[in-house]
């Protein structure tokens, strides 16, 4: 089989075409019911399936906010069709996710003709994206002497792994196995914070005690209102969000939605849009908190028995007056009532709107306000996810049945494996994710004011620099013009090894370019987002085509010519791996239910059918036994421990603080205009941007409300160049309504196309993004963008 994948394994060439379309016109009179991998798999109406058919239900390990069963069908050693589970294959209690879009169209980026074919060095200078091919000895090699040089002249903290999320949904990667060779090495520098939801991860915990941790979604069945408070789900999935969303819509659930777009979500849930200036959210709970506590709609036993800080009556130790909630909410101190008039030239939203929303969501009883990601990747990222916190805690919505406490932080019961054994990494200081620009510059200009922790100042410049299944460097990292320029430095990073499957905007800046396996040519073990609580086989379907290899296997080589292959490896080829972390996490969740591995190669998922699980339960049922985590015990509306830090932009109550290059900052002046991304139905992040299926679904375009394209001399399609100090993008506008007037949008994830000066053709929102650090959290404010809309 490897023999003929290695001619033409991706649909196109003509030995592979014959091959499958004979396989395929043999067969067109039968169905053929065994089939089926296991017993489980339903063909589709029409079916055509050769006779030698295998229909194998897996999953990709994609970043993607699923974990979907998709069924490959394989016939003579191809994948030649994609279905997804049927209907009446699907549990009512906890249903398996049914493949999106984007999983109907996996074969179209397995068999896709730019894959990266064959290991590769880098001839022309860094970036310009010239490089030659070379054999896997000559590049193991590389990297090994490489790594030893680098070592002995900088100490291991000169070495970073960075962000690579497109293999984060399974339970073994290169990602994670270049961090065991590193640590059995000497160690790397670290990085933390997660782009995706880490101030939220970094705030919530000044309320609770721990970070936000949702309900389980089942618990939301008999739920009045949700407010689903900039939360995408229609697009993003977590999880199983949709298959509850759209259940409890039919049972009569009022949704409202909260998001400067008209999102995917507000036209399949909403019964209300609410837009809102991006990064004003704190403002509109103010306002939300003033009208519920002045009509006194407030859960008065519920704040008296669990909280600490809502009025002067019940502020800890040591703080002077009129630093209450109820105290800045009736302007005590700066004379400001924080009505709906306050907040409506600030929010843009209407005075009674705001007034309709806080009366709705504190007079329905329970009420689930559910925070998305998107808010909180902003400047202000943290105060707006602890602000939805204090307003579940004054209605009384946390801990009890079908209300939610936090911000979307998905189900604390959910069961994840243990992953590979990890040795301990000998260097202790960390970046934040933010920090890593300057750490390849410039490390003494990394302060642990900046975010470094562990030391107070770096031994050394990253110095070596791993890649694996991320397009960080460039694409998806904030301000890419800052950044490229650091890259482009050759005496900055010495050596930079990324691992992908095509030349993205960011390979084009490695040393070394390594193609790797997609996840349909190596085994692995899914594992699922939000409150779907499954893991699931993910099989090796095909063989690895071309030169490519997993990253695994040529580890395993560099290990070798590091002198430590045999603690490396521990003898254990990839399958191995995936046996040995499945039996261990066995072992670990003593779950008797949980099957051998060999029997999950049948069975494929396991299915852990908790029951709902409320977050905060104990804690509100019995509060003397299950005091929150907090110094005081109780959820803190007021944080004496964010008071002390004495920081304008981290206020003890979470309360509105114009972001930077939000509306109110005084750049709006030249860059009137806001600019926010958002995650779309086409890829995962910038995974799968070159589909050509998925191309079709989705074209990149900025959105603009009519008001402000008529202003601008806009008409639809019209090629627009959007701009700010940082940079320009160049592409068609799509004048809708869709989009609040004052603000832009970008889908995230679109390949950056610079031209010869510098002007992105691609979309790429990253050209125009701040690396703005946030102030609690050290970490990232992508959305909070300021720019100007022009005709081109
Ligand atoms: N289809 C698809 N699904 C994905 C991904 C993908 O790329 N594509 N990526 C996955 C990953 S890695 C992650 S981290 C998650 C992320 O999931 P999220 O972070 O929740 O997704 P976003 O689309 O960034 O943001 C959600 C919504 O917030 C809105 N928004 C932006 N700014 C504001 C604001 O200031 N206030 C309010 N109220 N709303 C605002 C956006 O318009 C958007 O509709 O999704 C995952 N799922
Ligand atoms: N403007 C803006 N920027 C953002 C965001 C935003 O909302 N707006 N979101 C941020 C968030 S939440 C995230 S998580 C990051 C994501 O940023 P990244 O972690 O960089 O994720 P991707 O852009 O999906 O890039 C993953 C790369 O891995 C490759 N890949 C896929 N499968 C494999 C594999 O099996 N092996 C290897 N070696 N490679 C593989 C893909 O081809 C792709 O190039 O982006 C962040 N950047
Ligand atoms: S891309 Fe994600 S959500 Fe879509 S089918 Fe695959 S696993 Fe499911
Ligand atoms: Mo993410």
């Amino acid at each position: 089989m490897t023999e003929e994948y290695k001619d033409g394994p991706f649909g196109i060439s003509r030995r592979h075409f014959v091959k499958a379309s004979t396989a395929l016109a043999a067969t067109t009179f039968f169905y053929n019911p065994s089939a089926r991998a296991d017993g489980t798999g339903t063909p589709a109406t029409g079916d055509t399936s050769p006779a030698d058919e295998r229909v194998v239900p897996t999953c990709s390990t994609f970043d993607c906010g699923g974990k979907c069963d998709i069924r490959a069908h394989v016939a003579g050693g191809v994948v030649t069709r994609i279905t997804t589970l049927a209907d009446d294959e699907l549990d009512p209690e906890m249903p398996i996710m049914r493949a999106c879009v984007r999983g109907r169209g996996y074969r179209k980026f397995v068999y896709h003709p730019d894959r990266l074919k064959y290991p590769m060095k880098r001839v022309g200078k860094r970036g310009e994206g010239k490089f030659e091919r070379i054999s896997w000895d000559e590049a193991t090699t590389l990297i090994a002497d490489n790594l030893k040089r680098i070592t002995a002249k900088y100490g291991p903290a000169s070495r970073y792994v960075h962000v690579g999320t497109a293999v984060s949904g399974g339970t073994f990667s290169g990602d994670s196995m270049v961090r065991r060779l590193l640590n059995l090495t000497g160690g790397y520098l670290q990085y933390y914070h997660s782009v995706s939801m880490g101030n939220t991860a970094a705030a919530t915990p000044y309320t609770y005690g721990v970070a936000a941790s949702g309900s389980s979604l089942d618990t939301l069945s008999e739920t009045p209102l949700v407010i689903l408070w900039g939360h995408n789900t229609t697009e993003t999935i977590f999880g199983h969000s949709n298959h509850y969303y759209q259940k409890m819509k039919q049972n009569g659930t009022r949704f409202i939605v909260i998001d400067p777009r008209y999102s995917d979500t507000v036209s399949s849930l909403a019964d209300q849009w609410i837009p809102l200036r991006p990064s004003t959210d704190n403002a509109l709970m103010d306002a939300m908190m003033y009208v519920i506590i002045s009509e006194n709609l407030h859960d008065k036993a519920f704040i008296e028995r669990y909280t600490l800080g809502f009025d002067e009556a019940s502020m800890p130790e040591g703080v002077p007056a009129n630093e209450s909630l109820v105290a800045y909410l009736m302007g005590a101190k700066d004379g400001i009532k924080k009505t709906p008039e306050w907040a409506e030239p600030i929010t843009h939203v209407p005075a009674q709107t705001i007034r309709q929303l806080a009366r709705d969501y504190a007079t329905t009883k329970p009420a689930a306000l559910i925070q998305g990601w998107g808010p909180q990747r902003h400047n202000c990222g943290e105060r707006t996810a602890r602000g939805s916190t204090i307003l579940a805690t004054i209605t009384g919505n946390v801990g009890v049945k079908g209300g939610w406490a936090a911000g979307y932080g998905g189900d604390a019961s959910r069961k994840f494996t243990t992953g590979p054994e990890m040795p301990d990494n000998p260097v202790k200081e960390k970046i934040s994710v933010m920090n890593w620009v300057q750490a390849a510059d410039d490390a003494s200009k990394v302060t642990p004011q900046d975010g470094l922790t562990g030391a107070e100042s770096l031994t050394s410049n990253i110095r070596i620099l791993f890649s694996h299944a991320g397009n960080y460097l460039a694409n998806q990292n904030p301000d890419i013009n800052q950044t490229v320029r650091v890259l482009e430095d050759e005496s900055k990073i010495e050596f930079i090894v990324a691992s992908d499957l095509f030349l993205t905007p960011s390979a084009k800046y490695a040393d070394l370019l390594l193609p790797e396996t997609s996840f349909m040519e190596r085994w692995n073990i899914g594992e699922t987002w939000g409150t779907a609580s499954y893991l699931m086989l993910s099989e090796k379907l095909i063989d690895a085509p071309f030169e490519t290899r997993t990253d695994y296997d040529w580890l395993r080589e560099v290990a070798a010519k590091l002198g430590v292959e045999p603690q490396f490896s521990l003898g254990r080829d990839e399958k191995q791996w995936i046996e040995q972390i499945w039996e261990a996490t066995r072992k670990s969740m003593s779950d008797e239910n949980l099957p051998t591995f060999e029997a999950l190669q049948v069975q494929r998922h396991h299915l852990f059918k908790s029951k709902p699980n409320i977050a905060f339960e104990d804690n509100i049922r019995d509060p003397q036994n299950h005091p929150f985590a907090t110094p005081s015990g109780k959820i803190e509306i007021f944080s004496k421990r964010l008071y002390d830090m004495q920081h304008p932009e981290i206020p003890a109550l979470s309360h509105y603080v114009p972001a930077h290059e939000g509306p109110e900052d005084a750049l709006a002046e030249k860059y009137p205009l806001q600019l926010i991304t958002w995650k779309g139905k086409n890829r995962a992040n910038s995974t799968q941007y070159a589909n050509p299926w998925l191309q079709e679904v989705q074209t990149q375009k900025l959105w603009i409300n009519p008001l402000d394209a008529e202003k601008r001399g806009i008409a639809q399609g019209d090629s627009v160049r959007i701009h700010n100090d940082r940079g320009v993008s160049l592409i068609p506008a799509e004048v809708t309504q869709r989009i609040m007037p004052g603000v832009v949008a970008l889908q995230a994830g679109a390949w950056w196309q610079p031209d010869a000066n510098g002007v992105d053709h691609g979309g790429c929102a990253n050209v125009l993004s701040s690396s703005r650090i946030t102030a609690l959290a050290k970490g990232n404010s992508h959305q909070t963008m300021l720019v100007e809309v022009a005709k081109a």
